[in-house]
């Protein structure tokens, strides 16, 4: 397809951030690395880590939750926001993290999971105890409707969103697991208990935040029902939270009394966001700094759940990319990934078959990172990890991986076809640890690794890609370094993104450009860098609309630029080009 850009609207470049030109990677702790053998990573494990992220390139790392949590959604269940789990550590060795990250210019943000805390939380147990006493105000507990329920809202992990309240004629909300209740947003009270918490840590000296499920916090508190979706008479609630309005003000409030006293670091996780409203969120002066780009990862929503998702297709996965930079670019940033701890592994979803390689994997690498925005690596992205062999549904450790099993089978898909479609999605798949080396293990423990290791770690790991020049890891080191060096970090950091070659098959490729007024703003030259990728498996020959004036990074050696660019099938090329015809 032709890209139509009617306008080339871009933001001015004046107003330059902190947080603009920085490379940033997510820690998932438990599979990051062990120190003592108990087959959980930890901090220490982090600790030891740094130089390895510092050699790579990394700026910033979002470490997912370490407080206190029973650990039913892998710590995305709070029982104590100011205490660090045993598993991981404790508060001294965590601000040792944050000592040693500096040394290394490290930034620290953490994970802010503030819509729910864990049925383990205090607050949760005090609610409970006096169901009518004050703290039953911090969550949603509600009567029920016509003898059954409040509503008929299916959460996120299955089943009702409504679970009874023990000796009572009431129930309480929860959107994820039962062991996740949700905050009530409307109790100024709650409110001001998570603005201390969040101040706490900002004073502690963490850089800010990267925040869960936020959209969540807001509720239509008469919670209508809505038309049943599903053989079980339910409605997921994800619709409930499209048809809300009002998320700005809370948000707004949040940031006023936290973030923004402290010029932090924010990145919302934020699905069903009204389009309108991007502006607002992510503006000059908006509720958060970043916002995490899905367009591609939600082209793989099913209607009803993992077993009816689509696959994705390359020409879909160009055009949401695309779509989305253009618009992004007239507002603010978003962040970029291929991958995190909810997604199956990007190699293994946005590659077709004969591009699941060395190759094919830079070449994947290539687009995310030079795209216009904060890119973020996700552990294990930098060696190529992939998706994991999954023999039955008994391996998976992930609540929303056996919901989905179910709901499947529910619809009567049969089980061996259910099996391979979960597989596919299972969050585990990025969950799996860190492959450090192709010893027992992959390096990852001593112990007994707490979920299983991707058997694939005797061919994909850290030692060995450190021996080999070729490797995916010094592709992607010498990647972000291009991305930061003095001569280009400019234009990629503020650089206006434009589609190219919209019109060739399995062709992904932009340029990044910094035209002589942008440049001038932020003390730089004008430049052009085109960026092109053959996802193809032939090679293909591109007309320059530009003279070629310096490749600055081939994954292939077949690539050429000369007067036409040559892409070898699975090749991508980074080319320096005049910056007018
Ligand atoms: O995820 C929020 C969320 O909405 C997910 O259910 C998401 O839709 C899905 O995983 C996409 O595949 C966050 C965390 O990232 C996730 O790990 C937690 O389980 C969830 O919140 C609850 O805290
Ligand atoms: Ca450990």
């Amino acid at each position: 397809m032709q890209w139509k850009i009617k306008e080339e609207t871009r933001m001015k470049t004046k107003m330059k951030k902190w947080w603009h030109d920085k490379v940033a990677y997510q820690i998932y702790p438990k599979s990051f690395y062990d120190t003592n053998g108990d087959g959980i990573g930890d901090i220490q494990g982090i600790i030891s880590k740094l130089d390895y992220l510092k050699e790579l390139g990394i700026d910033l790392i979002w470490i997912s939750p370490i407080y206190k949590s029973p650990f039913v959604d892998q710590g995305y269940d709070i029982s104590d926001y100011y205490g660090i789990a045993p598993e991981f550590g404790t508060m001294e060795e965590f601000e040792e993290l944050l000592a040693e990250a500096k040394k290394r210019d490290i930034y620290i943000v953490m994970d802010l999971v503030i819509n729910h805390c864990s049925d383990q939380h205090e607050w949760f147990q005090k609610a409970l105890a006096d169901p009518e006493g004050e703290y039953a105000d911090y969550f949603y507990f509600r009567e029920g409707k016509n003898g059954g329920l409040p509503s008929n809202y299916r959460s996120y992990f299955g089943g009702s969103c409504w679970e009874p309240v023990p000796g009572t004629n009431k129930y309480y909300f929860h959107a994820f697991a039962k062991e996740q209740p949700d905050l009530n947003w409307e109790n100024p009270k709650l409110r001001q208990e998570i603005y201390d918490m969040i101040n706490w840590w900002m004073e502690k000296g963490v850089a800010g935040f990267r925040i869960d499920a936020i959209i969540n916090i807001k509720k239509d508190v008469n919670f209508p029902d809505l038309e049943p979706d599903g053989p079980d008479g339910l409605a997921g609630y994800s619709r409930a939270v499209e048809q809300t309005h009002g998320v700005g003000e809370l948000l707004e409030d949040l940031k006023n009394n936290t973030f923004a006293k402290y010029d932090a670091f924010t990145v919302g996780e934020v699905f069903n966001m009204h389009e309108e409203e991007l502006p607002e969120f992510i503006g000059e002066d908006g509720h958060f700094s970043t916002i995490f780009d899905f367009s591609a990862h939600c082209l793989s929503d099913g209607e009803h759940g993992w077993y009816d998702a689509p696959g994705i297709d390359f020409n879909q996965w160009r055009k949401a990319i695309v779509n989305s930079q253009l618009e992004v670019q007239k507002v603010g940033y978003k962040a970029n990934i291929i991958e995190n701890h909810d997604e199956p592994r990007g190699v293994s979803r946005f590659l077709p078959e004969y591009a699941r390689n060395a190759a094919g994997t830079k070449m994947l690498g290539t687009i995310s990172l030079l795209l216009r925005g904060i890119p973020f690596l996700y552990q294990g992205q930098e060696i190529g990890m992939q998706n994991c062999v999954w023999n039955s549904s008994e391996e998976w450790d992930d609540i929303s991986s056996k919901d989905q099993y179910q709901t499947a089978r529910a619809a009567g898909v049969p089980k061996e076809e259910a099996l391979r479609i979960c597989a596919e999605m299972s969050r585990d798949n990025a969950r799996t640890p860190m492959q450090w080396s192709g010893e027992k293990g992959a390096g990852f423990t001593q112990g007994t690794p707490w979920m299983k290791v991707n058997p694939n770690y005797s061919q994909i790991n850290v030692k060995d890609q450190q021996m080999d020049e070729d490797s995916v890891l010094h592709y992607y080191q010498k990647l972000i370094a291009l991305r930061k060096s003095k001569e280009l970090k400019e234009v990629f950091t503020y650089g206006r993104f434009a589609p190219v070659y919209g019109e060739w098959d399995n062709i992904m490729a932009f340029y990044r450009i910094l035209d002589e007024e942008a440049g001038q703003e932020v003390g730089n030259a004008g430049k052009r860098v085109l960026i092109a990728a053959n996802f193809g498996k032939d090679s293909v020959e591109l007309p320059l609309e530009y003279q070629g004036k310096k490749v600055l990074l081939s994954n292939l050696p077949e690539n050429q630029a000369e007067d036409n660019l040559t892409l070898a099938g699975c090749g991508v090329m980074v080319l320096e080009c005049a910056l007018h015809e």
